[in-house]
């Protein structure tokens, strides 16, 4: 729908998803799928109605990474000219949270994509990894970094050196996936996540979103002063208002997200 040749998106309720759909080559992340991914978070982003994305693949894979294919020929100068990769980071640009719900294979750049959303939840059978190094080059959006900060520096530098796999198992023990569900109950897992996180204000869930984000850039005593401004902020707004009395009139809040 649409009119995406890569990409389903649909919505449901206060969730948005974006289902990558390129079966033939499992995923692979070629320029046009990565704009139309980018296209549909956005025009989520601007959607009053929509609180949460949901990122998803198939079955088998999530992505197996970006199109070999497509930038097997690719030159130096060629890259470097137009800055291959660079507005793959876009996702992270996108201030509604954004969960990454995994099943089959999330290799080199599904790998990548999936640590660009917020939270990663996985089916039983998801399999993780950056193997580029077994295609002579290395993680090119973000996994030499991400992985790093995602399960520590000795198990990710074993990842990458190795080119070796991690099970949904070992990466849920390692910190990268919040949580493991069985393969066929991960969309509905991933739902109700979502929903549940749409539920709340969505500018007090922005803010939290930045806060924890922020985390990666700063400084601890920063990051607190950080944190500290923006929950100031909060009692600036109609929501935190709404919150607290509901809670003293035991009542559920109405969020009005201002
Ligand atoms: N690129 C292009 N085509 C692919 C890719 C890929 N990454 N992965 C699979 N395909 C294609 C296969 O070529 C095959 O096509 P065809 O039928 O025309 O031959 C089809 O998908 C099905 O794949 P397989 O037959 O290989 O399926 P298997 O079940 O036997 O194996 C694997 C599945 C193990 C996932 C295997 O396909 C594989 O190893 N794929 C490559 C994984 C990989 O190396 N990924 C890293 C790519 S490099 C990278 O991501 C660089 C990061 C850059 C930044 C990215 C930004 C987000």
């Amino acid at each position: 729908n649409s009119g995406y040749q890569y990409i389903l998106t649909e919505k449901k309720g206060r969730v948005g998803f974006v289902t990558l759909n390129r079966p033939k080559a499992l995923n692979a992340l070629s320029d046009g799928l990565i704009n139309e991914i980018n296209n549909a978070v956005h025009l989520y982003q601007d959607d009053k109605d929509i609180g949460s994305i949901v990122i998803t693949g198939s079955e088998k894979a999530f992505a197996a990474g970006a199109d070999i294919k497509e930038m097997e020929k690719v030159t130096l100068p060629e890259a470097y000219n137009r800055d291959m990769l660079a507005q793959w980071h876009d996702l992270t640009k996108i201030r509604k949270p954004i969960i990454a719900a995994v099943n089959g294979y999330a290799l080199g750049g599904g790998c990548e994509l999936a640590m660009m959303c917020d939270i990663i939840i996985a089916g039983d059978k998801a399999i993780f990894g950056q193997p580029e190094i077994k295609l002579g080059t290395i993680p090119g959006c973000g996994g030499t970094q991400r992985l790093v900060r995602a399960i520590g520096k000795s198990k990710a530098m074993e990842l990458i050196l190795t080119g070796n796999n991690l099970s949904a198992i070992d990466a849920e023990r390692a910190g990268l996936v919040s949580r493991v569900v069985p393969a066929a109950e991960l969309l509905s897992e991933a739902t109700k996540l979502a929903e549940k996180i749409a539920s709340h204000s969505q500018l007090t869930v922005a803010m939290a979103k930045e806060a924890v984000n922020e985390s990666y850039e700063l400084t601890l005593q920063e990051g607190i002063k950080f944190e500290r401004r923006l929950f100031h902020s909060t009692f600036g707004t109609h929501d935190q208002k709404e919150g607290m009395n509901a809670f003293v009139e035991k009542r559920n809040p109405v969020w009005e997200n201002k």
